[in-house]
C-alpha cells in the first residue's frame, strides 16, 4: 500500500518499550511493534485452542460451542487438558493478547507524544476479565469460578451466579455499575445529538454552527454547559467508573458476602435507631 503523505509525518520511530527498534515498522496501515508480534501470537493461538476445544465437543454450532473451565474439585490446580485444562491455556493467551494489545497502543501513544487514555482505558477492561477468570477464582479457591467460553453458556453462567445470590439486583456496588452504565449512555447521546443539530444546519445553506452554539444551548436549558473537553472527561470517567463498579460487584460476590444480596440489606433494619424488638 502507498505510503499516502501524512503518513511520513506519524510513521515516527522510537518511543517502544522493549526490542529497541526490532519490529519498530508498519505492514500496510498496521504498526507492528514486538507487542504486535505478542499479541497475533496469542491470539491465534487461544484461536486455535478454543477450535481444538470445539473439536472435542459435540458441536460445531457458534452459539453452542462451549469450553468449560475446570471441575471445582481440581481448586487451583493444573487439570487436564479436555478436562477445563485448555479453559486454562485459553485464559493466560487471552490475557496475554490483551495485556499485549494495550501495550502496543502505548508504544504507538509514545510515538504520537500523546496520553496514555486509550490503553488506560483498555486496561479497565481487561481489569474486569481478569477479575472475573483470574482474581475471583483465586480468591474462591478454584479456577472452576471462572466463566466458561462460549456465547450462550457464558449467558449461563451470569444467570446462574446471579441466583446462587438469591437476586443480584441488590447487589450495592452492581446497582452503581448500573447506574454508571445508564448515565454512559444518556451522556453519549446528549454529546452525540449536541455535536450532530450543531453540524446539521436548519435549512439548506445555513452555516454550521460552532462549539458556542452547543455550549450556549445547554446554558438556556440547564444553566450550565460542561464544555467541549469536559464532555469527554466525564464521558471517560463514567466509563471507567462503570466497568470498575462492575468488577467490585462480582468479586464480593463470594469473597465477601455468601448470603443471598437482599439479605445484605439487613444492616439497615439493623441499626440502633429503630427499636424493632
Ligand atoms: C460492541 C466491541 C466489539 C466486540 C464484540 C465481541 C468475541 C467472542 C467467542 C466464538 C460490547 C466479540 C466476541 C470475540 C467470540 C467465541 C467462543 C463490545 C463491542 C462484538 N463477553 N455478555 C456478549 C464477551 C462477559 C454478557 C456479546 C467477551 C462476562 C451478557 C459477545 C467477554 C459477563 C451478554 C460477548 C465477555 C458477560 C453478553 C456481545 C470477555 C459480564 C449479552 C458483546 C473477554 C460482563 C450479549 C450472546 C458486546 C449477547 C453478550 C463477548 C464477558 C455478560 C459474544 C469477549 C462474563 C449478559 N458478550 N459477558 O457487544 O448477545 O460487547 O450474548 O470478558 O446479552 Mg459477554
Ligand atoms: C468483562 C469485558 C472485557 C473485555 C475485554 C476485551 C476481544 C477482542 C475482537 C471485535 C465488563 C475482549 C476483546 C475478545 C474482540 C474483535 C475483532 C466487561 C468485560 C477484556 N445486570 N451481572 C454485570 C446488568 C442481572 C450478574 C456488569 C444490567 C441479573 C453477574 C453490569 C441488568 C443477574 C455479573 C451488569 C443486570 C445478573 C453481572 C457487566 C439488568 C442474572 C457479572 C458489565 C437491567 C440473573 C458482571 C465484572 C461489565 C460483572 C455483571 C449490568 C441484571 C448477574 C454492571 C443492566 C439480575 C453474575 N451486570 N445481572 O462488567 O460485574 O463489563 O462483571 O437487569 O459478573 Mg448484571
Amino acid at each position: 500500500m502507498a505510503l499516502l503523505s501524512f503518513e511520513r509525518k506519524y510513521r515516527v520511530r522510537g518511543g517502544t518499550l522493549i526490542g529497541g527498534d526490532l519490529f519498530d515498522f508498519w505492514v500496510g496501515p498496521f504498526y507492528v511493534g514486538f507487542f504486535g508480534v505478542t499479541s497475533v501470537f496469542f491470539a491465534v493461538l487461544g484461536t486455535a485452542l478454543i477450535v481444538w476445544g470445539a473439536a472435542l465437543g459435540p458441536t460445531w454450532n457458534l452459539w453452542q460451542i462451549n469450553i468449560a473451565p475446570p471441575d471445582l474439585s481440581y481448586g487451583l490446580w493444573l487439570a487436564p487438558l479436555a478436562d477445563g485444562g485448555l479453559w486454562q491455556i485459553i485464559t493466560l493467551c487471552a490475557i496475554g493478547a490483551f495485556v499485549s494489545w494495550a501495550l502496543r497502543e502505548v508504544e504507538i501513544c509514545n510515538k504520537l507524544g500523546m496520553g496514555y487514555h486509550v490503553p488506560i482505558a483498555f486496561g479497565f477492561a481487561i481489569f474486569a476479565y481478569v477479575t472475573l477468570v483470574v482474581f475471583r477464582p483465586l480468591a474462591l479457591g478454584a479456577w472452576g469460578h471462572g466463566f466458561p467460553y462460549g456465547i450462550m453458556s457464558h449467558l449461563d453462567w451470569v444467570s446462574n451466579v446471579g441466583y446462587q445470590f438469591l437476586h443480584f439486583h441488590y447487589n450495592p456496588a452492581h446497582m452503581i455499575g448500573i447506574t454508571l452504565f445508564f448515565t454512559t449512555t444518556l451522556a453519549l447521546a446528549m454529546h452525540g445529538s449536541i455535536i450532530l443539530s450543531a453540524t446539521n444546519p436548519h435549512e439548506k445553506g445555513d452555516m454550521v454552527k460552532s462549539s458556542e452554539h452547543e455550549n450556549t444551548f445547554f446554558r438556556d436549558i440547564v444553566g450550565y454547559s460542561i464544555g467541549g473537553l469536559g464532555i469527554h472527561r466525564l464521558g471517560l470517567i463514567l466509563a471507567l467508573s462503570a466497568v470498575f463498579w462492575s468488577a467490585v460487584c462480582i468479586f464480593i460476590s463470594g469473597p465477601l458476602w455468601t448470603e443471598g444480596w437482599p439479605e445484605w440489606w439487613n444492616w439497615w433494619l439493623e441499626l440502633p435507631i429503630w427499636s424493632l424488638t
